[in-house]
């Protein structure tokens, strides 16, 4: 058997992506830093991935089995390393979930030989996607994500369902499948997440209540719940938390992102909104904060978005798309990994300490287009006045 002579150079082109060093962009808003380069691309994937690198079963080197697209991330600081458990999806459009790790929370990425091959429990299971990590309170690191399947009651080929799967591990490397998560008054789930600690010695997840696959129909926002035993999870009642309203973000969807980051203020969320336009679903990233004795009671809501999908970044598969599901806080910073336009996998940084001022002290949304401006000539007058005197 002869390897394939191009095989060198393309493994020499990867090698040379992810060792490229990453910069902080010009972008400048106080809040955050953007990046110059994503972290993950579909051209971070692994050449053993997409080639047969044998020159007789494979004599042109074709690319058989492409990678399409990595994005919707997990995140998580284990022994050491930061870890993102990528949403890799193929050609074939089928996602699966790969471990990729760097000593680096911005560059150095570098996927494991092997995509995570999860136990296959429901033969209907078509696709899988967007893992959200917990470490949770019980000793295991969690993954929940969304397991897809056609809806087979309804006559549409697309028509599908969506309900959230639950795998953990104690390693980031042997996983263990538990059953689905069962919400008994929601048909679909997406964007399910569970919270780190328990509460009322419970289990708490944060849902999406969906009336249909794209739909969230008459599910208000961002549901809350809790279940006695994690490894058969059953929520019977959900509780609202963040609202979807109209004329705001949120107004078609909303979904929660990673587990929120706890503080002494409250809990931190960092979510997704969507709303609808002429040019199709627009989706950024939005923050809101819980109680520390309630995590399903809002107690602030900064006006609008957080991030939205700016320049090369509002343009990919499914354009206009800013995404997050993975949040790393690490040392009194905070690594915010979004996807763009279900393309590739962004980090963002900022503090603990300025998060939670950009939480707290920045105005909510007033919702009428009157009250806005009164809003901003408040602040305009405040800095003519400050101007002024100086
Ligand atoms: O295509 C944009 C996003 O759409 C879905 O998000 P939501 O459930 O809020 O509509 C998800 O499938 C997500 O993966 C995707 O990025």
């Amino acid at each position: 058997m002869m390897i394939n002579k191009k095989y060198f150079e393309l493994q020499e082109e990867l090698d040379a992506l992810i060792d490229r060093k990453n910069e902080i962009s010009d972008d400048y808003n106080g809040l955050y830093n953007r990046y110059r380069y994503p972290v993950l691309t579909a051209e971070h994937a692994p050449v053993i991935w997409k080639y047969d690198l044998d020159s007789e079963t494979n004599p042109f080197f074709e690319q058989r089995l492409g990678i399409n697209a990595v994005m919707n991330s997990g995140a998580i600081k284990f022994d050491g390393e930061y870890c993102l458990v990528a949403r890799v999806e193929g050609w074939d459009r089928k996602s699966f979930f790969a471990v990729a790790r760097s000593s680096s929370p911005v560059d150095g990425f570098k996927f494991d030989d092997r995509p995570i091959l999860i136990e296959d429990t429901d033969e209907e299971e078509t696709n899988v996607y967007d893992m959200r990590l917990t470490e949770h309170e019980d000793g295991y690191i969690y993954g929940v994500f969304c397991s897809e399947s056609k809806d087979s009651s309804v006559n549409d080929l697309s028509a599908a369902k969506a309900v959230a799967a639950i795998i953990r591990t104690k390693d980031m490397k042997n996983w263990e499948r538990l059953d689905n998560l069962i919400t008994l008054r929601s048909p679909q789930q997406r964007n399910v997440v569970l919270h780190s600690e328990f509460v009322d010695g419970k289990y708490a997840f944060y849902t999406r209540p969906m009336d249909s696959f794209i739909e969230t129909g008459s599910g208000s926002g961002i549901g809350f719940g809790l279940c006695d035993d994690i490894t058969h999870a059953v929520i019977d009642e959900e509780k609202m938390t963040s609202l979807r309203k109209y004329h705001t973000i949120t107004e078609a969807k909303n979904g929660e992102g990673a587990p929120p980051i706890k503080t002494d203020r409250g809990w931190i969320h960092i979510a997704h909104g969507v709303r609808n336009t002429a040019a199709g679903l627009r989706y950024v990233i939005y923050v809101f904060a819980t109680d520390l004795n309630d995590p399903s009671k809002v107690i602030a809501e900064p006006s609008g978005y957080f991030l939205a999908p700016k320049g090369e970044e509002r343009i990919g598969d499914v354009s206009n798309v800013a995404f997050t599901n993975g949040i790393i806080e690490d040392d009194g910073m905070v690594y915010i990994y979004y996807a763009s336009s279900d393309t590739r996998l962004h980090v963002a940084s900022t503090t603990l300490e300025r998060l939670i001022d950009y939480t707290f002290n920045t105005p909510e949304d007033p919702l009428r287009s009157v009250d806005c401006v009164k809003q901003r000539i408040s602040l305009i007058d405040k800095n003519l006045a400050l101007l002024s005197n100086n």
